[in-house]
């Protein structure tokens, strides 16, 4: 049978299992990535690992979250990343060279390549053709000390592109509107990869875009073919050598199949709280904005921010609207620089950022209270804005550079003729900002801040669990629920015995001092519980706090990963009734578990103070029944 491009690179990467959809497969990975809020916690796992050197073709840490530095903390941070990236043989891309995937995209990304990063985002580089997977960090810290990564084999979902997009319609459009059909868990347990006459028309940028955005409806990754597109980009950045052809082969099928007709595509828009809450622009036009920001992982290439500059040149930001603007990377900001946008940026009053994650992650520009903020970013979970009830709408650069200027929801159609942005024949390429590791780790010694705490380690599984569900919760909590970001907490990330009393924080402020009182407990969620980030401090942190399972209805990949490897148990109700059965404050009891957990046999919990049981299951490989049974995956590796 012809293959497609997924089963092609999987084949070629599969080092463990067999390629069945619902069995566990060991791939190799050629490349890692991590960024400073989850890297520091990545190299504490790879540093106890005792291994001398990172093991894989190339590993990159990069700086682009944590950059406010209110504090000394972030800074230390930094330091100790370098210092690390020195002795143990990764490129350290420096603060102000901008967002790890824009950055990896531009200069290391690879037709063809796995990559594993610890962010959720990393499938960026699937707009290259590379296999891109977001991970928590222990998963990245394994693959840097040369071990396989571990993934249930997803079923393959192809996305045929057809026809032409219409002038003011974009590859955010294409994305949100998959979003709008799939929702965010519908592509759970699926690859994704795009096909068809319409791919030939988006640019690497622009399919990055849409790769980028594939981690918000939950799927492990997605990716584009490597063609002529990715030639020209790949020419353009002065690294032609890394190309070659790459696709799926003639007649090649998938496991499911969606069609979108971009001729038929129009302006589209994410509302709060959630980016599958789509809707056209034309539907929410007129809504009074507040606030404007373009950038982020998703949005913030040469192609967006001179597009946006395009628009706004001559004209000034509406006087009700805030705007800011953070490029990509520095080659981005460089060469709006040198083009003139950036001066038509800030001739029209956006506010210019550092290239770094910045609002995307809640560092800095809170939306004022009960206003409307419309970004060009990929996610608008409750919250995560900084502000508890925030009201963040996600577009296109095109939509929200149209809303800057009217100050409404608009359509940016509406404009008039489509501004054409010409593709660069030839990036800015300086790499000075990129620091390659010396040829030996002779002398090199490992800087640590006193913000660094000891990495906290799990105790193998005990024989009886008993406690009480110390928090109920719906459906789709984001990892930014359970573990929030911002200016205040994400500095913290290196310490888990403080960021841990932020468990919860924004949704039950009671429940870090309740879950101390009580010494641990039970957490009950409801469908795709962790969705979002791959911050394992989400599953850290409550381990800390005497978290030893979590019963849900189901959950997202990489969350479900990090509490195994963290020594929590991700159980599933077998009846869904029996959710509603449960409510907080019951005290529960799971006996006889290493047993069940060692022989795969079912596992029945009982509710003491109601006097019912209910039977919860669980899919975990044989593998991932033992790392439960050590304590997590540190354990487990050290005992191997
Ligand atoms: C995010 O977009 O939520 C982050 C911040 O980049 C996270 C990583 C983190 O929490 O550090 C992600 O996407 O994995
Ligand atoms: Fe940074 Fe936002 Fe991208 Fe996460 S989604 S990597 S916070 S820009």
């Amino acid at each position: 049978m012809p293959k497609n491009f997924v089963q092609k690179i999987l084949e070629e990467h599969l080092v463990e299992g067999k390629l069945v959809p619902g069995e566990e497969i060991g791939l190799r990975i050629d490349q890692t990535l991590t960024q400073d809020a989850t890297g520091t916690m990545a190299y504490l796992q790879f540093e106890a690992m005792g291994i001398p050197r990172v093991r894989t073709k190339l590993s990159v840490s990069y700086v682009d979250h944590n950059m406010l530095q209110t504090g000394f903390e972030s800074a230390d941070d930094h330091r100790y990343l370098q210092s690390v990236a020195a002795k143990y043989g990764i490129f350290f891309s420096r603060p102000g060279n901008g967002i790890c995937h824009q950055v990896h995209l531009e200069r290391f990304g690879q037709p063809g390549a796995t990559l594993l990063g610890s962010d959720s985002h990393t499938p960026t580089s699937g707009g290259m053709g590379s296999l891109a997977i977001g991970a928590g960090g222990l998963d990245v810290a394994v693959a840097m000390a040369g071990g396989a990564f571990y993934m249930t084999v997803p079923k393959v979902l192809g996305v045929e592109l057809r026809g032409r997009l219409q002038p003011w319609v974009t590859a955010k459009d294409i994305i949100l509107e998959l979003l709008r059909r799939l929702t965010v868990k519908g592509g759970v347990g699926k690859l994704v990869e795009y096909f068809g006459e319409g791919v030939g028309q988006l640019s690497v940028p622009e399919r990055a875009t849409i790769t980028n955005m594939g981690a918000e409806f939950g799927a492990t990754t997605s990716i584009f073919p490597s063609d002529d597109r990715t030639h020209e980009f790949l020419l353009a950045q002065g690294r032609e050598e890394c190309w070659k052809p790459l696709g799926p082969e003639p007649g090649a099928t998938y496991d499911e199949v969606q069609v979108i007709d971009l001729d038929k595509l129009e302006p589209l828009i994410a509302q709060p709280q959630s980016p599958d809450n789509v809707v056209p622009v034309q539907k929410v036009k007129g809504l009074k904005v507040a606030q404007v920001a373009v950038g982020s992982c998703t949005n913030s290439s040469f192609h967006d921010l001179m597009t946006v500059a395009a628009i706004l040149r001559g004209c000034i930001v509406h006087p009700d609207v805030s705007m800011v603007v953070t490029p990509g990377s520095r080659q981005v900001f460089a060469m709006i620089s040198r083009a003139g946008g950036l001066s038509d940026l800030i001739a029209a009053g956006a506010r210019i950022l550092e290239s770094a994650c910045g609002p995307c992650i809640g560092m800095g520009q809170v939306p004022a209270t009960g206003t409307v903020s419309v970004r060009s970013f990929n996610r608008n979970f409750p919250g995560r804005s900084g502000a508890v009830n925030d009201k963040v709408y996600l577009a296109s650069p095109e939509t929200a550079a149209a809303c800057a200027l009217k100050g409404e929801i608009t359509d940016p159609r509406e404009l008039g003729e489509y501004p054409v942005i010409g593709w660069p024949v030839k990036f800015l390429v300086d790499d000075r900002l990129i620091l390659p590791p010396p040829a030996s780790a002779a002398g090199a010694e490992i800087q640590r801040g006193p913000n660094i705490k000891p990495l906290p380690l799990a105790k193998p599984l005990p024989e009886k669990l008993q406690g009480k569900t110390l928090i109920k919760l719906g459906d789709n909590i984001s990892t930014d629920a359970i573990l929030p970001a911002g200016s205040k907490i994400l500095p913290l990330r290196s310490n888990i015995p403080l960021i841990s009393d932020f468990v919860f924080s924004q949704i039950d402020p009671s429940f870090v001092e309740r879950a101390k009182k009580a010494g641990g407990g039970f957490i009950v969620g409801g469908n795709n519980y962790g969705q979002g980030s791959s911050r394992e401090h989400a599953a850290l942190a409550p381990m800390y706090l005497g978290i030893r399972a979590v019963i849900a209805k189901s959950f997202a990949r990489i969350h479900w990963a990090n509490l195994v490897n963290f020594g929590i148990l991700p159980l599933v109700f077998e009846n869904e009734v029996d959710y509603v059965r449960v409510n907080q404050d019951d005290k529960l009891e799971i006996s006889g578990l290493r047993k069940a957990i060692t022989s795969g046999g079912p596992l029945t919990v009982k509710n003491v103070n109601r006097g019912f049981e209910f039977p919860v299951k669980h899919s975990l490989s044989g593998r991932q029944r033992r790392v439960l049974l050590a304590g997590g995956l540190l354990n487990f590796f050290r005992q191997r």
